[in-house]
């Protein structure tokens, strides 16, 4: 309970920021996007990591307005990127709970009106399992984002109940790889059989491959043989704050 009053306080204050992951190109090995990643910095300046709050937040449902609030930030920050001359896209996360909100697909569409933000400048990333429960219903929502023109993408892919038939259903553009295969692409036969089978799978139906997790030199070029399209991963970088991103990725261009 005081970690849920804390929750709802450190919202009013807005205690929360984002951090951003890039995502390198395999080939080109450029940053393609980042992946907005929430953080608390509380009152008494601790930095919490979302598996301290998320899964309370969506169990009150105070993770609806912490999510608009998040949603608010990245396309903040995309439009100033955008005008900045450094266009970049966000991957944002939605939660359960968010997904299944009434007027979430309202939500984002009014968010990125309000920020004139480029709908293609907006990833939005739904998990397998977020989706199974209500599977018309969520095909309905995927495709009313589709419309307004944002990009979807499939997170953890590989760890949920998925069911192929979510690749035929869903109108997506990106599958990302979950970080347990990438991390055992080097110790065990079948995971590396099931990854290079994911990503020809991907590569066949048009999607792009983002590889999770990836940390060591070998992985990488894995994953680069094998015709993954970006890695996002500790071997090329951290979560990084907006003056991170910029000095790293954006001062020589
Ligand atoms: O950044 P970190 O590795 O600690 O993130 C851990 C998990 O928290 C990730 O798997 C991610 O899905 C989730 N997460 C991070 N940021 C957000 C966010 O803004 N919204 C939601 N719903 N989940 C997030
Ligand atoms: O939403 P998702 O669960 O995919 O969130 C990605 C999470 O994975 C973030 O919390 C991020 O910090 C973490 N992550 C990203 N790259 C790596 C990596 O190379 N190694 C490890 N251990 N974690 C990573
Ligand atoms: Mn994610
Ligand atoms: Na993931």
């Amino acid at each position: 309970l005081k970690l849920e009053q804390e929750l709802k306080q450190g919202i009013a204050n807005d205690e929360f920021f984002l951090v951003y992951q890039p995502q390198i190109s395999c080939v080109q090995r450029n940053i393609v996007g980042v992946e907005a990643l929430v953080r608390w910095k509380t009152q008494s300046g601790t930095i919490k990591n979302p598996g301290d709050f998320i899964p309370l937040s969506e169990e009150t449902g105070l993770i609806i307005p912490l999510g608009e609030a998040i949603l608010d930030m990245a396309c903040s920050q995309a439009k100033k990127w955008e005008q900045a001359g450094t266009p970049i896209q966000i991957s944002v996360n939605l939660s359960p709970k968010q997904f299944q909100s009434d007027d979430i697909v309202d939500y984002v569409a009014a968010t990125l009106h309000r920020y004139n933000l480029s709908p293609t400048l907006l990833e939005l990333e739904v998990t397998e399992s977020m989706t199974m429960d209500h599977m018309d219903r969520s095909i309905d929502i995927l495709n009313k984002f589709r419309d307004l023109g944002v990009s979807l993408s499939i997170d953890d892919f590989g760890t949920g109940h998925s069911s192929l038939s979510y690749l035929k259903e869903f109108p997506i553009q990106r599958l990302k790889i979950d970080r347990s295969f990438i991390k055992d692409i080097h110790s065990d036969a079948k995971t590396e059989k099931i990854t290079s089978a994911i990503i020809a799978m991907g590569r066949h139906l048009n999607l792009s491959i983002t590889a999770e997790g990836a940390e060591t030199a070998e992985q990488v070029s894995y994953l680069e043989d094998h015709h993954c399209s970006d890695i996002q991963g500790f071997y090329f970088s951290k979560p990084l704050s907006p003056e991170e991103i910029e000095a790293n990725y954006f001062m020589n261009k």
